[in-house]
């Protein structure tokens, strides 16, 4: 009774250490792993297409090439990384084999690699220079090991899985730490296969993924992503052309949507609200029309403007933008492609230079508990750890800015508190004018980072309304530009 006494009185006069008191929301379960969220908050990163294609102009070489073709002249890995830090990018993954088999490193399991090229008299490893360029400019390194060899001889028979495991752990012991591995979806076709030159088609349990994905994660640390078509990590948006969804759940049900069934694309593209894994989407696109590197596509390089409409429709709808700039013949990035990404960053700068929410009072509708802890301030302190959330019977809320003096606002940058699951379902933005509140976006999803771009108005006053969501509200951070 004392103790219960003594308790309430320290309640009244620091109500603080009460309200600080407040438990955090139930989580809605499924959450991201640590390793989802890491890889999440990196944005935006490199895809690197380079291999014998880039010599013989195809985009899926046969598996039959001479080792020789693959000759770049005046390779320089440094280049890559210089201009892709420039552009800001913060992870890289590099084609180490794709379709054709062929091998940037100098594998002990197969012939086809670059052992036996011209470049640097076959004393060369492009895995290794490439992997060694990013560490010195503190880029993540990521591994595209082809599941399809369209030039082993044992593809579609049992002994190449085995193959497949030893190339990997080649790649994983040798030349880590790694962020991400790439799993792509191409399985099976026509190829040379050591001479066979047939059509082979594989099961949907060959490759027993299970068993490479153990091995893969015991060769490297909490923070390797595996994608996939529908993960383990990571899933594809189902589609290549830059986009994912504007509603983007991070969940899905891999199970009832297996690997390319008829509108496989469209549930991996929106995700599954009520979805039982967390699995991401990344957006994969390249800069110029193909994959590999052409000299015919020089002039179809993308522009600054539509690598950021692309940065809008992917990361700004809360996916990680996969961007693909494949080096040319000399092994380096080539001057259009460089000068498309210094014009896209210069728009990207530009566009987000300035937060209009310094300065600003911001305010809430409700606070969880009238804490502190969980108050307005968390969506201005540039803390995506902290956050703004509601009571838990509150499903809906507001929040409403004031800009002090009329501004003009192009942009609404909304991040919601992921490690708690994604629960926003629907919101809508409106601006004060002379004769009332206007309506001027409305959307679904949140996620991660959600970018709302409106036609520019000029106003001093911004609401963003909740209007459904999945549980109560945990909003991380709000910016205005
Ligand atoms: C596809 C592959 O077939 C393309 O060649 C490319 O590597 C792309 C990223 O994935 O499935």
């Amino acid at each position: 009774m004392k103790r219960l006494l003594s308790c309430c009185l320290l309640m009244f006069f620091f109500p603080v250490f009460a309200q600080n008191d407040i438990p955090p929301p139930h989580p809605v379960l499924p959450v991201p792993t640590q390793r989802q969220l890491d890889w999440m908050s990196m944005e935006m990163n490199a895809f690197i297409h380079f291999t014998t294609n880039t010599f013989t102009d195809l985009e899926w070489g046969t598996g039959d090439e001479a080792e020789s073709v693959f000759n770049p002249t005046a390779a320089d890995p440094d280049q890559w990384i210089q201009v892709l830090k420039n552009a800001g990018f913060k992870g890289l993954i590099l084609t180490c084999k794709h379709h054709d088999g062929f091998c940037l490193w100098p594998s002990s399991f197969t012939e086809h690699s670059i052992k036996n090229s011209p470049y640097r008299n076959g004393d060369g490893d492009l895995v290794r220079e490439v992997s060694d360029a990013c560490k010195k400019e503190a880029l993540k390194f990521g591994v595209y090991l082809s599941p399809w060899d369209r030039n082993s001889a044992v593809y579609a028979m049992p002994g190449y899985v085995d193959y497949y495991r030893n190339q990997l752990t080649e790649l994983f012991s040798n030349y880590g730490p790694i962020f991400e591995l790439w799993l792509d979806g191409a399985n099976g076709g026509t190829g040379y296969y050591g001479g066979a030159n047939e059509n082979r088609q594989i099961s949907q349990d060959y490759y027993d993924w299970e068993h490479t994905i153990k091995l893969a994660r015991s060769l490297q640390n909490e923070e390797l992503v595996i994608f996939s078509d529908d993960g383990p990590d990571i899933r594809w948006v189902g589609n290549e052309q830059g986009y994912v969804c504007e509603t983007n759940w991070y969940t899905i049900d891999p199970d009832s949507c297996h690997i390319r069934r008829p509108g496989f694309e469209k549930i991996i593209g929106t995700g599954m609200e009520n979805g039982s894994d967390w699995i991401p989407s990344e957006v994969d696109v390249s800069i110029r029309p193909g994959w590999f590197y052409h000299a015919s596509e020089d002039s179809l390089v993308k522009s600054p403007e539509r690598l950021f409409e692309i940065y809008l429709e992917s990361v700004g709808r809360g996916a990680v933008l996969l961007l693909n700039i494949p080096p040319d013949r000399r092994g380096l990035i080539h001057e259009n492609d460089i000068k498309s990404l210094q014009g896209f960053r210069q728009i990207l700068n530009n566009a987000f230079k300035t937060n209009l929410l310094k300065g600003a009072k911001v305010s809430v509708s409700t606070v969880r508990g009238n804490a502190k802890t969980f108050d307005s301030k968390q969506l201005i302190d540039n803390n995506q750890d902290t956050y703004w959330a509601t009571d838990d019977s509150m499903t809906t809320g507001t929040i409403e800015i004031d800009l002090i003096e009329e501004q003009t606002v192009n942009y609404v940058v909304l991040h919601e508190y992921l490690n708690l699951g994604q629960r926003v379902k629907a919101f809508t933005i409106e601006v004060k004018k002379a004769d009332g509140w206007i309506r001027v976006a409305e959307a679904t999803t949140m996620g991660f980072k959600r970018i709302i771009k409106i036609e520019p108005v000029t106003t001093n006053l911004i609401r963003v309304n909740f209007t459904e969501a999945k549980a109560c509200l945990t909003v991380s951070g709000i910016e205005v530009y």
